[in-house]
């Protein structure tokens, strides 16, 4: 359900100009060899298994990624219950009428509960496809100003000091304008004081993906000696009350993740306090509709927001950027080069971080890259179309 304030009824954004009939979704699991492995307190991964959904109509595909993970670590979903939900459900929903805009389908879906990454899956298809349709790229569709978008680089927990150090170097020079550091109980403190002892200046932050307590308190007032730009989601990943307490205690902006997953948890984090800054992840608060509601929510109170990675193939990389060219998104976003994770992208060209970094946002029709569905096909597991009858 889209009910933000400041959205205009009747915006092409979420209205395209004419009903669209869906007569086919498809499903692809895809995965896809990481340069080398990922680390946050919840665990490591070394590939990434990627759920790729496609839409068709009147001859155009539209595609779109469900962020999921393997394993419900980072948030309750899966590639296993997104995939059952997307295929058992929300396919049929979508193919059921034509679709008159991104309220309509988001609606439509409204009946189900949660799933939101499966949802946003089908949202991002949509879309695409919608922006193709109207001979426009995404980020004109839902009204992004901006020509380049900056960016940071979210570095994992390493083996040792040395490694991580060495990454940071690394993403600096390559231009990256904030390091995000990952960090756990054991991890933290050390690590944090010796980055900036070594870069004094930098946008520096911390994402502990809900690895503390308010039992942690004092160890996590220790951080703010170090002129962080956020400590992002210490606590509980559906926790508002404990991080306005936090939050009371600490100087540095707390920034959450997990906990806001649609448009009312963002409203109420910001009426308790709870944080200072918003991550906007599509797939965390279900689709498009929601993301661009809480943009607006944000924009309207001037709290700073940025756009959340989640280690994404170029496709979910292409709608990302195309979010964070909304003028609300002025922190660089976890958007890094398609090469900081993979030696080859989904897409054609791949997404590239210039020297001053920043993004170009694409300006081609859709997407603006090229699906290589060729390579797609070589590194899918598992594929199942879905075809409208009736
Ligand atoms: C975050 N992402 O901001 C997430 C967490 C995350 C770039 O730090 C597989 C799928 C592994 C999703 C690891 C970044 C993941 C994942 C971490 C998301 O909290
Ligand atoms: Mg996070």
């Amino acid at each position: 359900m889209v009910d933000g304030p400041n959205i205009a009824d009747g915006h092409s954004r979420l209205n395209s100009a004419d009903p669209v009939t869906i007569e086919k979704v498809g499903m692809r699991l895809v995965r896809l060899p990481l340069k080398e492995a990922f680390e946050t307190s919840f665990g490591s991964i070394n590939t990434r298994l990627i759920f790729l959904v496609s839409v068709e109509a009147g001859g155009f595909t539209g595609w779109g990624e469900v962020v999921a993970a393997e394993e419900p670590r980072y948030s309750y979903e899966t590639v296993g219950t997104t995939y059952h939900v997307t295929r058992d459900y929300l396919a049929q929903a979508l193919m059921a009428e034509p679709v008159t805009g991104l309220t309509d389908l988001s609606a439509r879906f409204v009946p189900f509960k949660g799933h939101k990454m499966a949802k946003a899956g089908l949202e991002l298809a949509y879309q695409d496809l919608s922006a193709q349709m109207e001979g426009r790229s995404l980020a004109e569709l839902i009204g992004g100003s901006r020509e380049r978008v900056p960016v940071g680089v979210s570095l994992g927990i390493q083996a040792t000091l040395d490694a991580l150090l060495d990454r940071v170097d690394r993403y600096l020079a390559l231009g990256y304008q904030r390091i995000k550091l990952k960090i756990k109980p054991g991890w933290d403190l050390e690590i944090v004081e010796e980055v900036r002892r070594r870069h004094p200046t930098i946008l520096l932050s911390v994402d502990a993906n809900s690895a503390y307590t308010l039992e942690d308190l004092d160890h996590l007032k220790a951080l703010d000696d170090f002129g962080l730009l956020m400590i992002e989601q210490p606590l509980d990943h559906d926790d508002l009350l404990d991080h306005a307490r936090l939050q009371l205690e600490l100087k540095t902006p707390i920034c959450l993740d997990e906990s806001l997953t649609n448009l009312r948890r963002a409203e109420q984090a910001l009426n308790l306090g709870s944080c200072r800054l918003i991550n906007i992840k599509i797939g965390r608060v279900g689709g498009y509709s929601q993301a661009l509601a809480i943009h607006d929510l944000c924009y309207q109170r001037g709290i700073p927001v940025w756009c959340g990675g989640m280690l994404e193939s170029g496709i979910g990389r292409a709608h990302n950027l195309a979010l964070a060219s909304l003028p609300g998104f002025t922190l660089p976003g976890d958007i890094s080069a398609s090469s900081r994770y993979f030696d080859r992208d989904v897409i054609v060209p791949e997404v590239m971080v210039a020297p001053d970094g920043t993004v170009e946002v694409p300006r081609g029709r859709g997407l603006g890259f090229e699906v290589d569905v060729g390579y797609i096909e070589r590194r899918t597991e598992m594929a199942e179309q879905i075809v409208r009858t009736g």
